[in-house]
C-alpha cells in the first residue's frame, strides 16, 4: 500500500531562457503547478504541463489548480493506492481535465518506483538504456535567427529539427532551411494552424522530405486529417487529436496519422500514455514523446516513458539549458554529441528535486492532509 500522508500543490513562476513562438502565440515565463507527495518518509513530484491560456488545450494552470484542490486530491487522499496504474479508475468520475489529472497519477508513479526501488522507467516497462532527442524550434523574428538557431542544436548534436510553422511561416522557410541542409531530419508542426482551403499548399511540402507534418488541422480532428493524409506523401503526425487509447485506435484505423506524438499530460497520465504506445506498436505506427516546456520534473517523467520500446523517433526532450537558466533538478538534464539522453537506472526519477530553489520561486501553495488512517 501506498500510504499518501498529504498532498502540496505550489504554483511557479520560472522564465523561459528564450520566448518561445507558436502558431497560438509566444511563451516568455511559465506559471506551473507542482505536486508533492507524502508518503511515509518519501517524496514524489508530479507537475503539471497546462499553460497559462487555453490555446494549447482547454486546461489552465488555474483550472487544473482547482480541480486538483476540490475533485482529484482529496479522491487520491481517499482511496486505497497501491500503484501508479490505479490513479485512472480513482479519477474516473471526473470527465477530461487529464493534464490536471496527470500531474497527480505521475506523482504517484513517482512515489511507487521509489517504494518498489526501481527507477521509474523500470516500472513503467522501459527497455532503452538511451533516447534519440530532437528539438523543437519555435517561429522566429527573421529567417536568419532561425538558421542560427538550427546551426546551434545541429552542432549541439540533436538527431532531428523540428520547425514550428503557421501560414506566411513554412513554404518559404522550408525552402531556406533545405537549401543550406539538403539531408538533415526535418519536420514541422503547426498546432492546427491551416484549414482544408491549405490542402494544395500543404500537399506541395512533399517536395521537402520532411519526416513529419505534426497537427497541421483542426485540434480535435480526425476525419479531415484522414483526407488529408490520402493525399500526402508525408506522414501526418497527430498530437493534439489524440487524448487517449481510443484515439489512438480511431486515427491509426481511418488514417489520419502514421506517426503519433505522445505527451503524458495530454492523455491524462502514465496508464493512458503506456496504452497508447502499446496500441501504436502493434499497429506497427511509432511514436515519440512531446514536450511542454517542462521543467526538469516533468522532463525526468518524459525521459522514463521515451525508454519504453516503441518510442523509436527522437523526441521533444531535450537538454534543460534550452529552457531554462537553471533548472529545478540536480543534475541538470544533458544531450551527449550524439544527441541522446542517459536513462537514469537509480531509483525513482533519477534526478534530485532542488527544494531550495523551488521554494523561493513558489507563488501560491495549498496542503491537503489524509484523514487519520485506521489500522487494523
Ligand atoms: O505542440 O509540441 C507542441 C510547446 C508548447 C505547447 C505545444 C508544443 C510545444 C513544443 C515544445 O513543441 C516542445 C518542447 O520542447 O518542450
Ligand atoms: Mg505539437
Amino acid at each position: 500500500m501506498l500510504n499518501i500522508d498529504a498532498i502540496h500543490l505550489r504554483e511557479i513562476n520560472l522564465p523561459l531562457a528564450h520566448p518561445f513562438e507558436t502558431s497560438f502565440g509566444v511563451t516568455t515565463s511559465r506559471r506551473i503547478l507542482l505536486i508533492e507527495l507524502e508518503s511515509e518518509g518519501l517524496t514524489a513530484w508530479g507537475e503539471c504541463v497546462a499553460g497559462e491560456h487555453p490555446y494549447f488545450s482547454d486546461e489552465t494552470i488555474d483550472t487544473a489548480w482547482i480541480i486538483t484542490e476540490s475533485e482529484l486530491a482529496p479522491r487520491l487522499l481517499e482511496a486505497d493506492v497501491e500503484r501508479g496504474g490505479d490513479c485512472p479508475n480513482i479519477f474516473r468520475q471526473v470527465r477530461g481535465h487529464r493534464m490536471a489529472k496527470a500531474a497527480l497519477e505521475n506523482a504517484v508513479w513517482d512515489l511507487e518506483a521509489q517504494a518498489r526501488r526501481v527507477s521509474l522507467a523500470e516500472l513503467l516497462g522501459g527497455t532503452r538504456g538511451v533516447i534519440p532527442c530532437g528539438v523543437s524550434i519555435g517561429i522566429q523574428p527573421s529567417p536568419d535567427h532561425l538558421m542560427d538557431k538550427i546551426a546551434t542544436e545541429l552542432a549541439a548534436g540533436y538527431q532531428r529539427i523540428k520547425l514550428k510553422c503557421k501560414p506566411g511561416w513554412d513554404v518559404n522557410i522550408f525552402e531556406a532551411v533545405r537549401d543550406r541542409w539538403p539531408d538533415i531530419t526535418l519536420s514541422c508542426d503547426a498546432n492546427s494552424a491551416y484549414r482544408m482551403k491549405d490542402l494544395e499548399n500543404i500537399v506541395d511540402w512533399d517536395r521537402f522530405n520532411l519526416l513529419m507534418i505534426e497537427q497541421p488541422l483542426w485540434y480535435d480532428d480526425f476525419y479531415f486529417h484522414s483526407m488529408l493524409q490520402k493525399r500526402l506523401l508525408t506522414s501526418i503526425c497527430l498530437d493534439e487529436s489524440i487524448r487517449n487509447r481510443r484515439d489512438a485506435l480511431a486515427a491509426i484505423d481511418m488514417e489520419s496519422c502514421r506517426i503519433i506524438n505522445i505527451k503524458v499530460g495530454r492523455v491524462g497520465g502514465f496508464s493512458e500514455a503506456v496504452a497508447v504506445h502499446n496500441a501504436a506498436e502493434e499497429r506497427g505506427i511509432p511514436v515519440w514523446c512531446g514536450g511542454m516546456l517542462e521543467t526538469g520534473i516533468g522532463r525526468s517523467h518524459n525521459i522514463a516513458l521515451a525508454s519504453l520500446p516503441n518510442f523509436s523517433l527522437p523526441g521533444d526532450v531535450s537538454a534543460s539549458s534550452r529552457y531554462w537558466t537553471q533548472d529545478i533538478i540536480e543534475p541538470q538534464v544533458t544531450v551527449s554529441a550524439k544527441g541522446e539522453i542517459t536513462v537514469p537506472t537509480t531509483i525513482g526519477r533519477g534526478f534530485e528535486v532542488q527544494r531550495d530553489r523551488i521554494e523561493s520561486i513558489t507563488v501560491r501553495r495549498q496542503r491537503l492532509l489524509a484523514k487519520a488512517r485506521v489500522t487494523a
